[in-house]
């Protein structure tokens, strides 16, 4: 992290610390081992964000509202990772998130390097489609840069999705499921969506950019007519905002968490089992060129879904999965 960054963080958190009264500007040059006009620098940045802070010539700083933006600063207070998240790039608006991270990765951005924007203007999902992202939402990318090989990458969205459904079953009462490969379902509606571009050469993986939505703060009447009849959002689901703030702390959290024991993939694998939606189910799976319809029975440790109808066994690495009973096709 820059130093000038760390700096106006370590100012915040004094400030936060000392919320009930005022910190002198000479207290805060003292614990930090700034001058004074270096201090007077850094609150001026903090009021531009949009922290309302007072200042007394006799008492000194006073922290006394915060913004309700999404800042890096905000995040970071409190974030309880090693390196997811903690470089932080955020934005009003993007087209789409994952091609800012991608575009950074390029540049050598550092591995846990995340981006996040209030709303995206085309958002992606995956084989070109789109992923409607209004304001409330999480759209975050983070960059990885697992020592894997490429056929190992879809591992990512084993680690991602786990890591999303548990912020969500820890943060509400409500249960989420993992759909295969790459959606979280509150019932039966999405609630989220992932998806993982890869950058690599023939043998290793370069970076990995793992982009999550969410449908966080909004109501369903913010997305069309056409969504709204198969998808969610936690704020309908639960009857009231959720603190964003928190939300992602606790999502990248888990994220390094579960990416942490990628090489031990067995394991992480059987605790996603555990929240899966699709497994024990009758599925039609459609792959690139072909479809098949059986009963979903197992994730094989090289990441694809295991299918199985009377005659045979197949294996999908990716492809669009939806329930299926006889004569009737579920939207999810
Ligand atoms: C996905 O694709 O679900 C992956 C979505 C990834 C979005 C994140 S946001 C941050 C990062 N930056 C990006 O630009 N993307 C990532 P897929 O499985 O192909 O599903 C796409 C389909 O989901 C669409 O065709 C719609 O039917 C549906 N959909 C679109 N917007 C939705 C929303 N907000 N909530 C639920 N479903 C949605």
């Amino acid at each position: 992290m820059k130093k000038s960054l760390k700096r106006r963080q370590q100012v915040l958190n004094l400030l936060y610390k000392n919320q009930e009264e005022y910190l002198s500007g000479e207290d805060l040059s003292n614990k930090l081992g700034v001058s004074r006009t270096s201090v007077w620098k850094y609150i001026k940045y903090l009021r531009e964000v949009g922290y309302q802070i007072e200042s007394s010539p006799r008492l000194g700083y006073r922290l006394v509202s915060t913004p309700k933006r999404l800042l890096p600063e905000e995040i970071k207070r409190n974030l309880k990772t090693e390196f997811v998240g903690q470089e932080i790039f955020y934005y009003e608006e993007v087209e789409s998130t994952n091609i800012i991270a991608k575009d950074k990765a390029q540049r050598g951005a550092k591995e846990g390097t995340v981006v996040i924007a209030k709303r995206q203007a085309g958002g992606k999902g995956r084989l070109g489609r789109e992923f409607t992202s209004p304001t409330g939402g999480m759209w975050l990318s983070c960059i990885l840069r697992p020592d894997l090989k490429p056929i190992l990458a879809t591992r990512i969205t084993y680690v991602a999705s786990l890591a999303l459904a548990r912020t969500i079953n820890q943060l509400t009462s409500i249960e989420a499921k993992i759909k295969w490969p790459n959606d979280i379902l509150i019932e039966d509606k999405k609630v989220s969506g992932i998806l993982t571009e890869l950058g690599a050469e023939l043998d290793q993986v370069n970076y990995l950019i793992v982009g999550i939505g969410v449908n966080l703060n909004f109501p369903i009447s913010d997305l069309s007519k056409d969504l709204s009849n198969k998808a969610t959002t936690i704020m309908d689901e639960v009857g009231h905002k959720l603190d964003i703030i928190k939300f992602i702390q606790l999502f990248l959290k888990l994220l390094e968490e579960e990416y942490n024991r990628i090489d031990s993939f067995k394991q992480l694998l059987s605790d996603w089992k555990k929240n899966s939606y699709t497994l024990g189910q009758m599925v039609r799976v459609e792959g690139r060129n072909r479809e098949f319809i059986g009963k979903a029975v197992d994730i094989a440790l090289d990441g694809a879904l295991v299918v199985e109808d009377d005659n045979e066994r197949r294996k999908f690495y990716s492809g669009d999965v939806s329930l299926y009973h006889q004569g009737f096709n579920s939207g999810n």
